[in-house]
């Protein structure tokens, strides 16, 4: 079928909006028509060849929409479903069968090949060849073909135009505080970077009890909406001697840090910030390659740890069903951190992420 499709072709540039193929749906997979799709940093970095997907493709991997069609063998959603559509991942590797699918063993492979694991590409155009499958989705697009594994059916009393960013950037910070790092009442917690992950973490900080949240980052208005959402302190990075800030909050460190930025200088001080035996989290996406010194018996000594997290360790298909009931409760109003914007804009979307201008970016589609 013909669809419309925001196409990646270079680093650094505008996508452009084309319309394209797209096969249908084959054994395992599901045709879902689009209604919204979140931006994730990621989707940028990719865009920027931060690590080497192939181009051109469609990107995209926060989307939420209704299931058009699906292909032989699929059991878990029917037409007419309300999807969100999330990582992706094998389904028989130790990490899949230990219900931690965002540590697949070909996690990569899964959601940054530009192909099926056959190498086949779902999406097509009159110029040549285009990757898609992007996270089992390519979700910049009026319609995307995902997978049992990646589809996450949602209840049908919340506006499914918000749901696509609790699909990655939300469940990663909300799941890094709950299931990753299991902050407990009274603990304290510094988060570096108030972006939507960062934010993503101090809501769930703030309902898992921690006693001191502090959020850092270098954006008044973030730090201003942080202090809404339940951090208890904020530091402004610009100004202030940010461990040793946190160090005269919290006396001798924070009990977990959590970096979101990527950035090498601010891992080091998520690091150096830690209470004795405390844990940092990392989970920003630095460039691949990145490498960091680390002040190795400041962390053997004090029993200190640093912990990798992706996608907040979700199980999605229980994960985020829970942030969603929590949503409707009020006690999670992830809503706060989105700016809605039309697909012919995505470009725009993407510009005004890039200067901080906007949290999380969704674009919705033509209905
Ligand atoms: C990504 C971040 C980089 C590592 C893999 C998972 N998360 C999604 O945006
Ligand atoms: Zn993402």
């Amino acid at each position: 079928m013909k669809i419309t499709a925001a196409v990646t072709r270079a680093p650094a540039a505008p996508m452009s909006l084309e319309s394209i193929d797209l096969e249908a749906p084959r054994d395992g997979e599901i045709l879902v028509k689009l209604v919204a799709t979140g931006i994730c940093h990621t989707d940028i970095a990719m865009r920027d060849q931060a690590y080497p997907v192939p181009q051109p493709i469609v990107l995209g991997h926060e989307g939420a929409g209704i299931v058009v069609a699906t292909g032989r063998a699929v059991v878990k959603v029917k037409p007419g479903d309300r999807v969100v559509m999330t990582f992706n991942s094998c389904g028989h590797c130790p990490s899949c069968r230990d219900h931690l699918p965002s540590y697949c063993y070909d996690f990569f492979g899964h959601n940054f090949g530009g192909s099926r694991p056959d190498g086949s590409s779902p999406l097509s155009c009159d110029s040549g060849h285009l990757h898609g499958n992007f996270f089992g989705q390519s979700s910049f697009a009026s319609h995307a073909l995902c997978h049992e594994r990646n589809v996450v059916k949602v209840r049908d009393d919340v506006p499914l135009e918000l749901l696509g960013p609790l699909a990655c950037g939300i469940q990663t910070g909300a799941g890094a505080i709950i299931n990753a790092l299991q902050v407990g009442v009274g603990q304290t917690l510094a988060v570096f970077g108030a972006g939507s992950v960062g934010l993503s973490a101090v809501m769930a900080a703030r309902l898992a009890g921690a006693g001191t949240i502090i959020a850092v980052d270098v954006i008044a208005a973030r730090l201003a909406l942080a202090r809404e959402l339940g951090a208890t302190d904020v530091i402004d990075a610009r100004s202030a001697d940010v461990v040793a800030a946190i160090r005269a909050i919290t006396g001798a460190g924070a009990d977990f840090t959590l970096e979101t930025t990527g950035v090498l200088p601010v891992v080091r001080q998520a690091i150096d910030a830690l209470a004795p035996r405390g844990i940092c989290g990392i989970l920003g996406a630095s460039p691949a390659g990145s490498e960091l010194a680390v002040n190795i018996p400041d962390i053997m000594t004090a029993g200190r740890r640093i912990q990798g997290i992706v996608e907040g360790d979700s199980n999605p298909d229980v994960f985020i069903p829970r942030l969603i009931e929590l949503y409707r409760q009020g006690r999670f109003p992830f809503d706060r951190l989105i700016s809605f914007y039309p697909f012919a804009e995505i470009n725009r979307a993407i510009h005004d992420s890039e200067r901080g201008i906007v949290i999380k970016p969704v674009v919705r589609f033509p209905q």
